[in-house]
C-alpha cells in the first residue's frame, strides 16, 4: 500500500509549483514545546481524520474545523490534519480552516518526501510536519528535516520498523520520534509495537505512540512504555462527541 501511495505522491508533486506560494503570514508554533509543556501527560496530537485506506470512510458528516476546535477546548497539545486527498480524503484547505480556528500547533500529515511539500507545507500555514521512515532514504530524510527546521517547522520522524530505525540513527538523532504501531504495508496494529522500538531509542528522546489508542487503558499502556505523547484519529472521530472522547482518555 505505501509503495502505491508513494507512487501517486510522486505524480502530485511534479504538479506542485513553489513560485506560486503566497507567503506565510502566521508565527510557527512549536509542537516539541507543545507536547513537552502539555498540562496532560502523555500529550495528546488529535487527528482530525475522513477516511483511511485501512479503515475506509471513517467521518461521513466530517467537519474538521469544529471537531479541531472541540479538541483544543479538551486540552489537546497539538492537531493533526491529513492533507492527503487521494486516499484520506484530506485536503490543504482543511488544514488552512483548522489553523485559522485553534491557537495550538497544527501539524501536516501526509506523504512529504520533496522540497517542495516541505516549502508548501511552510506556505499553508502548518507548524509542522509529518517525515515517514518507510517512506524515505534516510539521508533524504535528514535533507528534508533540516530543511523543514531552518523554515521555522517542527518535524514529527515517524519510524515503524527496527531496521528502519537503526539506519536512521546512524545518520542523526531527531527531536521528536513518532513509533507507528500501525504497519503501513499491512495495516497490522499493536501497541506493544511502541514498546519494542522504544526500546532502541537512545534515553532521553521524547517520542510519541501513534495509531490503534481506543481508550483509558490503551493510553496507560502506552504511558507505562514512556510515550510523552500519543497520537489519536479513529476512536476521537468515531466518538460523537470529542470533548467527552478526550476527557476518558485520562
Ligand atoms: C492516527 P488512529 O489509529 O488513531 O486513527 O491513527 C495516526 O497515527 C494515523 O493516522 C497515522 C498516519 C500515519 C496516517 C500515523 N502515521 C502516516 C497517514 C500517514
Amino acid at each position: 500500500m505505501l509503495n502505491t501511495i508513494l507512487e501517486t505522491k510522486a505524480a502530485e508533486i511534479a504538479a506542485i509549483d513553489p513560485t506560486q506560494f503566497t507567503p506565510r503570514q502566521s508565527p510557527y508554533r512549536s509542537l516539541y514545546e507543545a507536547v513537552k509543556q502539555s498540562k496532560r501527560q502523555p500529550a495528546l496530537i488529535a487527528e482530525v481524520k475522513k477516511a483511511s485506506p485501512s479503515k475506509g470512510l471513517i467521518a461521513p458528516h466530517f467537519q474538521p474545523v469544529q471537531t479541531a476546535k472541540a479538541y483544543e477546548k479538551a486540552g489537546a497539545a497539538a492537531i493533526s490534519v491529513l492533507t492527503d486527498a487521494t486516499y484520506f480524503q484530506g485536503s490543504v484547505a482543511d488544514l488552512q480552516g483548522v489553523r485559522a480556528a485553534v491557537s495550538i500547533p497544527v501539524l501536516r500529515k501526509d506523504f512529504i518526501i520533496s522540497e517542495e511539500q516541505v516549502l508548501e507545507s511552510a506556505a499553508i500555514g502548518a507548524d509542522a510536519i509529518l517525515l515517514i521512515g518507510e517512506a524515505l532514504e534516510p539521508k533524504k530524510l535528514h535533507a528534508l528535516y533540516l530543511q523543514a527546521t531552518e523554515l521555522g517547522l517542527s518535524c514529527l520522524v515517524e519510524v515503524h520498523s527496527k531496521s528502519v530505525l537503526a539506519n536512521l540513527l546512524e545518520v542523526f538523532t531527531p527531536s521528536l520520534i513518532g513509533i507507528n504501531n500501525r504497519d503501513l504495508h499491512t495495516f497490522h496494529t499493536a501497541l506493544e509495537h511502541t514498546q519494542e522500538i522504544a526500546s532502541l531509542l537512545p534515553a532521553g528522546i521524547p517520542f510519541v505512540s501513534e495509531s490503534g489508542i481506543h481508550g483509558q487503558q490503551d493510553v496507560a499502556t502506552i504511558e507505562q512504555f514512556g510515550a510523552s505523547a500519543m497520537l489519536v484519529g479513529e476512536h476521537l472521530m468515531r466518538s460523537g462527541d470529542p470533548e467527552k472522547a478526550i476527557a476518558k482518555l485520562y
